[in-house]
């Protein structure tokens, strides 16, 4: 006497395997997606506190980030006084 219950259709064991291997696609193209995002905001972090111009203030506290050393002040948040900025104006178009 046979059991009907105990048999298994190996085609709808194949169909379980693909099922399982999309869903674990999935989910590790999710978390990949997620870990790249939190590695973005770690990077934009680390950024901040760089110095990009070399004026030894900060990036997130410079107000001129593109404003060199000397010519950025820590007095006047990264950015140039405006004497400065007049006379490398002067200077550039004499
Ligand atoms: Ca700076």
């Amino acid at each position: 006497m046979k059991n009907k219950k105990a048999e298994v259709d190996p085609i709808k064991i194949i169909m379980i395997f693909v099922i399982l291997a999309v869903v674990v696609a999935i989910l590790i193209y999710y978390f990949n997606t997620q870990i790249g995002k939190s590695k973005e905001i770690t990077e934009k972090q680390f950024d901040a506190l760089g110095d990009e111009d070399g004026d030894n203030i900060a990036n997130f506290i410079d107000k001129c980030p593109d404003v060199k050393s000397p010519m950025g002040k820590p007095e006047f948040d990264g950015c140039a006084d405006q004497a400065a900025l007049d006379a490398a104006e002067k200077a550039g178009t004499e």
